[in-house]
């Protein structure tokens, strides 16, 4: 009978032992407790011959259980485990399919051979949680596959398909039935009565200078993420230290991180990722399948989400109003997947077909038989109402109509159309097909169907999900608008872009605000600005010079041409300083540490605010908003979890301070912010009580 979390069988001489842990299989207690104890049973076990270790359902195994990193560590560890499979006097055999991640794949290189189904996926991602692999992976893999092409798995976290474990050695045969095919090559170690081999006898090898020149490159990406510099030490050791004291210094490294705040920043980062998907009134059972899609207007953002649907291998009909403009689009689909594919990243016959998955055409009547249609056309209300009132009448019973809106209303441009509950928002970031984060905004009229819809198919997309209640600006560009507005006083008060920009950069941002605007257009904002009412002397100054930034070789920077360096602008100093004149302010030195708080804390300020309102569920979404969408340093754990880190009493007092300091009460703590710091809590203890207590849920908006 099977017993959970894990079940034996014996087939002439060879056990099998399967894990059954779902929903990943990941190394809990209890499964390691009963794979260490069925391993040194069956070791013993004079009938058996060898032993195939397998697991079911998803994958073979997905690493440690991440939900146990917080408790103290118990043994048999799965270091402990993997040292009695390897020193096995029997072979020990993997039989991989499905997610083999982190833990699971350094059981399985413990193992004396490994087989693979077709699909599956063998990764270290450690990284990804402000980890590195802590059970042998930094010394083994390299063993196996070569130091370099390690530390780059290793610190990319990025997984290897079967075919390609098997080019590079890391599985001895890609099957159909790899437990049969493993058995096999069980009973033929068995048979041989060879030495068995241990991946911890072979030599970590490498062009020494070759492996120094990725760890300089991938260590200059790292911006401040502690876990890549560990994984390039640890499988330099790889190189330069007798196997036992590297497996010890690892282990140790691994421990550190565990224990460190970056890695509990990512942790609560996965978690909150997995939350954003859940909406409670929504049931992702009721999602329709998308297996067509279509998007309206083939500007930047039209020919990105129409290529995010082609990468997952979705047709996507792209419309535009004329021959002239679709076929601007299209030549643009063609240069970035052209691009991608000279840079070696799509290999020509998925360059092909996913061109092929794109139809161009300018008769919007194409769209009707589309699952999912998405506009993203100009941002004008009455422009996009019209088009709502054609789609209506066009697209098929069930579809879902999108808007690619970044900050216009949902329920407005539901007005246009009979079907308010199939009307929704999807705000796609630019580059839409790189970039990770979907806003989905749910209109007080959305369907939950609807709802369930695009969360489904934003997972399709690669996409992160998050849904938000509808406002201008939804969440992540209304709380952007702080840095703005704060931004621009900094520069009155005293720095320049390039100052600004640094600090947050070495915040860990990978770009300054000044330079994301410049990159973006100053024009968009310029626009925004002019409709909601209200300016920023210096930012619209620039842009009534006609300096729009990149596009224009000109905006908060100077660009040289065809280069995207920004380039200090003395003349942009010229008019901060005379701007900052005429407006009486007596200019200052600021140091970064202000700078940094001066533009988080009120962007933190206006998530309260967002949060109390209902547009954003839990504080844990706006993380998961700003990691994947405004490139916060993912190992910060997000803005609401930085904010709570500090402290919100320490945030409140600084909020205060900068309120009396520039007479602008918006940045006077708001009144859940002001409420947590009395309390001494935190905005996640909030959104978890918020949670908790449904009774009290008085129709949020999200
Ligand atoms: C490690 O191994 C350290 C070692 O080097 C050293 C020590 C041994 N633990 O993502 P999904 C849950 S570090 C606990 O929605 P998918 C997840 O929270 C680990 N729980 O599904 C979710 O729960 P819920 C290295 C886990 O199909 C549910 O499973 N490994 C774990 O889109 C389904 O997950 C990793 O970093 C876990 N390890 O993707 C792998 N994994 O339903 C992390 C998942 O309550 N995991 N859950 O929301 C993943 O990347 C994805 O989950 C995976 C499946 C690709 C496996």
């Amino acid at each position: 009978m099977k017993e959970q979390p894990l079940s034996t069988r014996r087939e002439k001489g060879v056990a099998v032992i399967t894990m059954d842990n779902p929903p990943v299989n990941a190394l809990s207690f209890a499964l390691r407790e009963r794979l260490d104890a069925a391993l040194r049973e069956l070791a013993a076990d004079p009938a058996v011959q060898a032993i195939v270790l397998t697991g079911t359902g998803r994958g073979f195994c997905a690493g440690a259980d991440i939900t146990e990193f917080g408790k103290a560590p118990r043994s048999p560890k799965t270091i402990e485990i993997i040292e009695t499979i390897e020193s096995c006097p029997k072979p020990v055999l993997a039989a991989l399919h499905g997610q083999t991640l982190g833990g699971g794949l350094e059981l399985a290189l413990a193992c004396h051979e490994r087989t693979a189904a077709p699909g599956t996926r063998l990764a270290l991602p450690e990284v990804k949680l402000g980890l590195i692999p802590g059970a042998g992976g930094t010394q083994r893999l390299p063993r196996v596959i070569g130091a370099t092409a390690a530390l780059e798995m290793i610190v990319n976290a990025s997984a290897l398909g079967s075919a390609e474990a098997r080019d590079v050695g890391l599985v001895a045969e890609v099957a159909d039935d790899p437990v049969a095919a493993a058995m096999e090559f069980a009973r033929d170690l068995a048979a041989r009565g060879a030495e068995l081999p241990r991946t911890r006898d072979r030599t970590s090898s490498d062009d020494r200078q070759a492996f120094e020149a990725k760890a300089e490159s991938l260590l200059r990406r790292a911006r401040g993420a502690e876990a890549v510099a560990a994984a390039v030490e640890a499988v330099r050791w790889s190189l330069e230290l007798p196997f036992d004291e590297a497996l010890q210094r690892e282990q140790e490294a691994f421990q550190r991180l565990r224990d460190g705040q970056q890695s509990k920043a990512m942790r609560h980062l996965f978690f909150a990722e997995r939350a954003a998907t859940k909406v409670p009134d929504v049931d992702l059972r009721r999602a329709q399948s998308v297996n067509r899609a279509a998007v309206i207007g083939a500007g930047t953002m039209g020919v990105g989400i129409s290529m995010s649907f082609a990468d997952a291998g979705i047709p996507v009909t792209l419309v535009e109003t004329s021959t002239e403009s679709l076929e601007r689009g299209l030549g643009n689909v063609r240069k970035l997947y052209a691009s991608a594919h000279s840079r070696g990243r799509l290999d020509e016959a998925d360059m092909k077909s996913r061109l092929s998955l794109i139809h161009g055409t300018t008769d919007l009547g194409a769209v009707g038989d589309a699952d999912l249609i998405i506009e993203a056309v100009f941002e004008d209300l009455g422009v996009k109402q019209g088009l709502f009132a054609r789609l209506d009448e066009i697209a098929k019973p069930g579809a879902v109509l999108a808007s690619n809106t970044s900050y216009l209303n949902i329920d407005k441009i539901a007005d246009a159309t009979t079907r308010p509950d199939a009307v929704i928002g999807t705000h796609f970031f630019s580059p839409a097909h790189v970039m990770r984060l979907l806003e989905i905004v749910r209109g007080r009229r959305t369907g939950t169907n609807t709802i369930a819809t695009v969360i489904a198919a934003a997972q399709r997309l690669n996409k992160q999900p998050v849904v938000v209640g509808d406002c201008p600006g939804f969440v992540g560009n209304r709380i952007l608008r702080q840095r703005h507005e704060q931004g621009e006083q900094l520069l009155l008060e005293g720095a320049l872009p390039e100052q600004v920009d640094r600090a947050v950069m070495r915040f860990g941002f990978p770009m300054g605000p000044f330079a994301m605007l410049d990159m973006a257009g100053l024009d968009v904002g310029y626009r925004i600005r002019r409709s909601q009412g209200y300016d920023l002397a210096i930012a619209d100054a620039i842009c009534e010079r006609g300096w729009l930034g990149q596009k224009t070789g000109r905006g908060f920077y100077s660009y040289r041409e065809g280069a995207r360096t920004p380039l200090p602008d003395p003349e942009v100093e010229q008019l901060i300083v005379a701007t900052s004149k005429r407006l009486g302010i007596t200019r200052r030195s600021i140091g970064d540490d202000e700078i940094v708080e001066r533009l988080l804390f009120p962007m933190a300020n206006e998530g309260a605010r967002i949060l109390e309102e209902g547009i954003a569920r839990r504080a844990s979404d706006i993380d998961v908003i700003y990691v994947h969408g405004y490139g916060f340093p993912a190992w910060r754990g997000g803005l609401m979890r930085y904010v709570d880190q500090i402290g919100l009493r320490d945030v409140a007092r600084r909020l205060r301070a900068f309120a009396e300091r520039s007479g602008d009460q918006r940045l006077e703590p708001a009144p859940l912010l002001a409420r947590l710091a009395e309390q001494d809590s935190s905005f996640a203890a909030w959104s978890h009580a918020q949670a908790e207590s449904s009774t009290t849920d008085k129709g949020q908006a999200v």
